[in-house]
């Protein structure tokens, strides 16, 4: 089904897989390679499979893939996180998949905003969530019976006409393990929003409390419990490759992101000199897409170096030095250094 070599697997069934770090160079990931995060066992649906709008609605109704595809298509070049990406770069290590720092991908997706689905419906005054119902379902250790995958989004995050329901993905229909044949994709929302075997929304009057919403794709700290929502602003460098090796004199890429707005800067440091260079920014493929930086830096001579990236959007969030530690292992966006050989030491 995915090409063993297009991806780092981290676990084989359900899939959960990285983009490899030579891959993600790219602007746009190569389809093949874009990360997958799933649950649960693939849920058996094909193409007669129809999507449902119900809830608080004045007048619910169902959808097949054909009357989606008949409706005006938005496009949208999107870079998707897992919340939990990085978790291996967490001191003392959560418990969670293990992600190092590729569950991180730019594809872009279209199919139909749900905004027009849900104006459609006729939302009720008092509706505050639209939630999203997977097909996949399975049990989990911590809960009773089979949970599904659910997850709600604030009306305003929902009725954004760049909030949308996928029918495809790099120009192709959705993959199974992408979510064939519907998903959800909410751009600026770490991957957890983005629904995947899309089989029903509902309008609901208030917050969703499912497992997904309040157990999972929470931080918790000190038993107190937020839902993860908006990607954290973060930066990774992708060039030098981290394990690799470059001269002294090194041009530095990578890209930085954040659900909160544009990147307003990139800085890089040097082992751990308190000094910060700021890095050239380039100009993202869309406003929902990571932002190419680069600096020309001189490493020191010795035989390794560590070269630490820190990015700043516009609202005015950096990334912190480490987070503050959370049980799960989501929204690792501590500054992170990569560990370079330097090929022309002491010459
Ligand atoms: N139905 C369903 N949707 C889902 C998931 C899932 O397990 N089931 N995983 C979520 C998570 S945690 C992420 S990061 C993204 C990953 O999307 P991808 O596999 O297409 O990269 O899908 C989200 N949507
Ligand atoms: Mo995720």
């Amino acid at each position: 089904m995915h090409d063993e070599a297009a991806l780092d697997v981290v676990r084989a069934d359900p899939l959960c897989a990285e983009t490899p770090a030579r891959l993600l160079t790219a602007p746009i990931t190569p389809a093949a390679s874009v990360y997958v995060r799933s649950n649960f066992a693939l849920p058996p649906l094909d193409a007669t499979h129809t999507i449902a709008i119900g809830g608080a609605v004045r007048s619910p109704f169902t959808m097949s893939m054909a009357e989606l595809a008949a409706l005006p298509q938005r496009h949208v070049t999107v870079t998707m996180e897992c919340a939990g990406n990085g978790r291996l770069g967490m001191d003392t290590v959560p418990a969670g998949e293990p992600w190092r720092y590729g569950a991180v991908s730019t594809t872009t997706w279209s199919g139909v905003s749900l905004r027009t689905l849900l104006e459609r419906a006729g939302l009720a005054p008092d509706v505050v969530e639209i939630l999203g119902h997977g097909a996949d379902a399975g049990p989990r250790d911590d809960a009773d019976g089979d949970v599904r995958f659910a997850r709600s989004l604030p009306i305003a995050d929902a009725m954004h006409p760049d909030t949308i329901v996928a029918t495809h993905m790099a120009g192709e229909r959705l993959s199974v393990d992408h979510g064939a044949p519907m998903r959800l994709i909410v751009p600026g929302w770490y991957g957890m929003a983005s629904v995947k075997w899309l089989a029903r929304l509902e309008a609901i009057t208030t917050p969703f409390t499912g497992y997904f919403q309040l157990q999972r794709y929470v931080y918790e700290v000190n038993g107190t419990v937020e839902p993860v929502r908006r990607t954290l602003v973060k930066s990774m460098i992708t060039s030098p490759i981290d394990g690799g090796s470059c001269a002294r004199a090194v041009l530095v890429h990578g890209w930085a992101w954040s659900g909160a707005g544009a990147i307003a800067r990139v800085e890089l440091a040097v082992n751990d000199a308190p000094v910060w260079i700021d890095a050239a920014l380039g100009t993202p493929v869309s406003a929902y897409a990571w932002t190419p930086f680069e600096a020309e830096l001189v490493l020191p001579d010795a035989a390794t170096a560590t070269i630490r990236s820190r990015a700043t959007d516009t609202a005015g969030n950096a990334q912190p030095e480490r987070i503050e530690w959370n049980r799960l292992g989501y929204g690792n966006n501590g500054i992170r250094g990569i560990a370079v050989v330097v090929t022309d030491e002491g010459r």
